[in-house]
């Protein structure tokens, strides 16, 4: 089971939207949650394209890194704040369920900063691997980070299912050959294989299989 991490096992998108709004303020571009929701899954640099874009604002490329970076700078204090009680008790009880039927688990997250939040969160134990960020050149919609993921696990597409809150990020599952959970924002996207209104709902389907 391949887990996205940012809006599926813990909630930094809320950490991300108050990150991407002190930028966008600065820049004089109004930024809502509905925005933020636009950068679910997508990398850091495409991200700050969007909320350009939103402000029809044009930078340099010099500039558009100082501002990744000074995203980069806010969203990691904001990092510091996270515990292992930030993990919902239905995360925790699903992936204990998982574990004890044998499964292996993985993560497959577009961030830079995946290994940090698993320490952050005391999860990082749990995954037989983890594919992120810092081991793909492109980022979802491409299923790059979910196929090095069953890569690590040793598993074809077809042996793994990718859970996902992120519309790209579906995208980038059925890409890659994998069927999807789809939670939160990518319940609704139209081909997602299996809807979720909480994690532990995929254990029914599992039961199915
Ligand atoms: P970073 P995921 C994604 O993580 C986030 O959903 C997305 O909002 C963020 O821009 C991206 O990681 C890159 O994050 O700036 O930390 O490298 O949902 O794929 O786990
Ligand atoms: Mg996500």
């Amino acid at each position: 089971m391949i887990f996205d991490l940012d809006g599926v096992l813990v909630h930094t998108d809320e950490l991300h939207y108050q990150a991407w709004s002190a930028i966008a303020e600065r820049l004089g571009i109004a930024f809502t949650r509905r925005d933020n929701d636009r950068l679910r899954g997508v990398s850091r640099a495409d991200s700050l394209e969007i909320v350009l874009s939103l402000g029809m604002t044009e930078v340099s490329a010099v500039e558009k890194e100082v501002l990744a970076d000074e995203k980069n700078a806010i969203y990691r204090q904001l990092l510091d704040r996270l515990t292992p009680r930030d993990v919902a008790p239905d995360v925790l009880a699903t992936l204990d369920e998982l574990q004890g039927r044998g499964l292996r688990l993985a993560i497959g997250s577009s961030s830079r900063n995946a290994k940090v939040i698993l320490d952050r969160i005391g999860l990082r134990d749990r995954f037989d691997a983890i594919s992120d960020g810092e081991n793909i050149t492109r980022s979802k919609p491409d299923p790059e980070v979910f196929l090095r993921a069953a890569q690590f696990l040793a598993l074809t597409p077809g042996r793994c299912a990718v859970v996902e809150d992120a519309r790209a990020g579906v995208d980038a599952a059925l890409a890659g050959g994998f069927s999807c959970f789809g939670i939160g924002d990518a319940a609704e996207h139209p081909r997602v294989t299996w809807r979720l209104e909480k994690l532990s709902e995929m254990l029914e389907h599992l039961t199915d299989r």
